[in-house]
C-alpha cells in the first residue's frame, strides 16, 4: 500500500474521530472501534502519529491539540455530532476532513463543515490525500469514483489501532471487530450496501486473515474467567454469499479458536454442512434481515428473491438444533404493516424464540434507493438526522395517525421482551447466558425509550 515516494512526505499529526448522535443506542454492542478508523489508521505510512476518539467508549476531545487536521466519519445517525465537532475545531483554525457514509451521500449539507470531503472509499485515495495536506494542497473533495477501485479487502493492522486508540484489552463479553469480505450483491431497497460498496463483493487474503486474528487477540484480548475465547464481531456486510468463499474462510476461523457473530442472508442458512460448518468456527449467532413475515412487503422492499417469509419458521428451528443462535431483525412500515400486523409479528417472535429480536420502523437512511424514492415522492416528513435511529417514524403515515403509530411500534417491541418471552428464549436457544443478558438489556434500553416517548406525548401506559 505504502508508496516509496511517501517517505519523503512529512511526518503529520492528526485526529481521527468517531462521533456519537444524541440518540444512538446504548443497548448496541459496539465493537471495540470504529472499522472505518481502523482502516484508515492501518493503510497510513508509519512516519505519521495518529490518535483515535472514539465518542462511543466517551473518550473526551482535546479541542486545543496541536493537529495537523482533524479526520471524522459519519453514520447519518452520528452526523450531526460529526458537525458540531468539525465546526468547533475550524473555529480554532484546525482543518477538518469529512468522510464515511452520511457525508457520501449529502455532499452539499456536509460542505459547508469541513475543509475538505471524501466521498466513497477511502483507500485508494488516502496516500495522495495525505501528501496533499503536507505539500499544503489539499483540495475540497476527494471521490473515489476518480481513483482506482477498491478491489481488496486490505488487512487491519491491530499493533497500530491499540497504539493509537484509548482501548484496553477485553474478555469475550465484549467484541473486536474484523471482516472478512466487504459488499453484498443483493439490492434491498431499505439498504446502503448496493450503492456504496455493494457491487464488489471482495474477500481477505486468507493468509492475511489468520494473521489479524492472532494479532487482534494477542493486542486486544484478554483470557480470564467468563470466556477463554475472544469474541469477533465479524463487520462483513453479509457473509452468507458464496459457498465456496465461506467454507474456505470458515475452515480457517476454525484454527483460530475464537467466537464470533455476523451478518448473514438467509439462502446459505438452507444448507445444512454451511450451518455445521459456521457452529464448528465458532459462529454464536447470525444477524438475519427478516425484515417482514408478509411476502408482499419484502417484494416492496426488493428483498423478494432473497427472503422467503414461509421458511423463517424452519431454518430458524434448524440453525437452533445445530447450534447456532438466529437473532432477527424486522423491520415496519406505515405504508405497509398494519396494527394487526405487528401483533402476528410479536406473535411470529415470540413462538419461534427469535434470538435478540431487533424491531426497526422502516428509515430511508440516505444512499439507499428508497431514500431517493421516498424524497421524491415527498414521504420524508423529518430530516432531523439525530432521529435516524430506526426508533423514530421520519416518513408520512397516511392510515394512523403518526404518534399512535409509533407508540404502537414501540410497546410492540418492548412486548417480544416481556419476560415470559425472554424466559422461553433461555430455555429454548444455545448460548443460555449470552441470551439472558442481552435480553435483559435490550427490555431495559425499550422501556427506557417507550417511557420516554410517552412522557413527550402525553400518552397513559395500558
Ligand atoms: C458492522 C455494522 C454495524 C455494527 C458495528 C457498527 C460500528 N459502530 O462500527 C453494529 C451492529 C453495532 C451496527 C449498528 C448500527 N448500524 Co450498522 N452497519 C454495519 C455494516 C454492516 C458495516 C460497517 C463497517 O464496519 N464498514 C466498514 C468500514 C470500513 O466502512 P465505512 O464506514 O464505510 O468506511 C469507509 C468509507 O466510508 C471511508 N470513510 C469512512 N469514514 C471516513 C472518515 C474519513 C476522515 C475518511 C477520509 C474516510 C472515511 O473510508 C472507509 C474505508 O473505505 C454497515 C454496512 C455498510 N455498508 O457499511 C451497516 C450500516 C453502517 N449500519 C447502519 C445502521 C442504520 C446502523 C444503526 C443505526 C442501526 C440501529 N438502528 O441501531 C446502528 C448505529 C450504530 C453506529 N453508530 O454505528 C446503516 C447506516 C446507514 C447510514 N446512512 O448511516 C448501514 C450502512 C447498513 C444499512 N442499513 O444500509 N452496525
Ligand atoms: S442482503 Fe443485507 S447487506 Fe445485502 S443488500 Fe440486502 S440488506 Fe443490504
Amino acid at each position: 500500500m505504502s508508496k516509496p515516494e511517501h517517505q519523503h512526505i512529512k511526518a503529520l499529526k492528526f485526529l481521527l474521530i468517531a462521533p456519537k448522535g444524541k440518540k444512538d443506542s446504548k443497548s448496541n454492542q459496539k465493537p471495540l472501534f470504529n472499522m472505518a478508523i481502523g482502516v484508515l489508521v492501518s493503510i497510513t505510512p508509519p512516519q505519521h502519529n495518529i490518535e483515535i476518539v472514539d465518542e462511543h467508549f466517551g473518550d473526551p476531545i482535546n479541542y486545543d491539540g496541536d493537529y495537523d487536521f482533524v479526520g471524522i466519519t459519519s453514520r447519518t445517525i452520528d452526523a450531526t455530532r460529526g458537525y458540531e465537532i468539525a465546526d468547533t475545531f475550524r473555529k480554532k483554525g484546525t482543518k477538518v476532513i469529512l468522510g464515511g457514509l452520511h457525508v457520501s451521500f449529502n455532499i452539499e449539507e456536509a460542505k459547508v463543515h469541513a475543509d475538505t470531503l471524501v466521498c466513497g472509499e477511502a483507500e485508494n485515495l488516502w496516500l495522495t490525500l495525505l501528501e496533499d495536506i503536507a505539500l499544503n494542497r489539499l483540495k475540497p473533495l476527494y471521490d473515489s469514483k476518480d481513483f482506482a477501485p477498491v478491489k481488496e479487502v486490505l488487512a487491519l493492522d491491530y499493533e497500530k489501532i491499540a497504539k493509537a486508540s484509548k482501548r484496553e484489552k477485553v474478555d469475550g463479553t465484549k467484541s473486536i471487530p474484523i471482516y472478512v469480505t466487504r459488499g453484498c450483491p443483493y439490492e434491498c431497497s431499505f439498504c446502503v450496501t448496493p450503492n456504496f460498496t455493494g457491487k464488489l463483493y471482495r474477500m481477505q487474503k486468507p493468509d492475511e486473515l489468520k494473521k489479524q486474528f492472532e494479532t487482534a487477540k494477542k493486542v486486544f484480548f484478554n483470557a480470564n474467567g467468563k470466556s477463554s475465547k475472544p469474541w469477533f464481531m465479524l463487520c462483513d456486510e453479509n457473509l452468507g454469499v458464496s459457498k465456496k468463499k465461506l467454507w474456505e474462510s470458515l475452515d480457517l476461523i476454525k484454527e483460530c479458536n475464537i467466537n464470533f457473530s455476523v451478518f448473514f442472508s438467509l439462502p446459505l442458512l438452507e444448507d445444512k454442512e454451511t450451518v455445521k460448518k459456521l457452529v464448528e468456527a465458532g459462529c454464536i449467532m447470525v444477524l438475519v434481515g427478516f425484515e417482514s413475515i408478509k411476502q408482499s412487503t419484502l417484494e416492496a422492499y426488493n428483498k423478494g428473491h432473497v427472503n422467503s417469509a414461509e421458511k423463517y419458521s424452519r431454518l430458524i428451528e434448524e440453525c437452533r438444533q445445530a447450534g447456532l443462535n438466529v437473532q432477527g431483525n424486522f423491520l415496519i412500515n406505515p405504508e405497509l404493516d398494519s396494527f394487526e400486523n405487528m401483533d402476528d409479528l410479536v406473535r411470529f417472535v415470540g413462538k419461534n424464540n427469535v434470538f435478540m429480536p431487533i424491531f426497526q420502523i422502516i428509515t430511508p437512511y440516505p444512499g439507499t434507493t428508497m431514500y431517493w424514492e421516498y424524497k421524491k415522492n415527498g414521504w420524508i416528513t423529518d430530516e432531523n438526522w439525530e432521529k435516524y435511529n430506526a426508533m423514530n417514524l421520519v416518513i408520512r403515515s397516511d392510515r394512523y395517525d403518526p404518534i399512535k403509530f409509533q407508540h404502537k411500534f414501540m410497546t410492540s417491541y418492548y412486548k417480544v421482551y416481556s419476560l415470559k418471552n425472554i424466559a422461553n428464549r433461555v430455555r429454548r436457544n444455545p448460548y443460555k447466558l449470552l441470551n439472558l443478558v442481552t435480553s435483559l438489556a435490550f427490555r431495559k434500553n425499550i422501556r427506557e425509550q417507550l417511557d420516554t416517548f410517552e412522557k413527550e406525548h402525553n400518552i397513559r401506559s395500558k
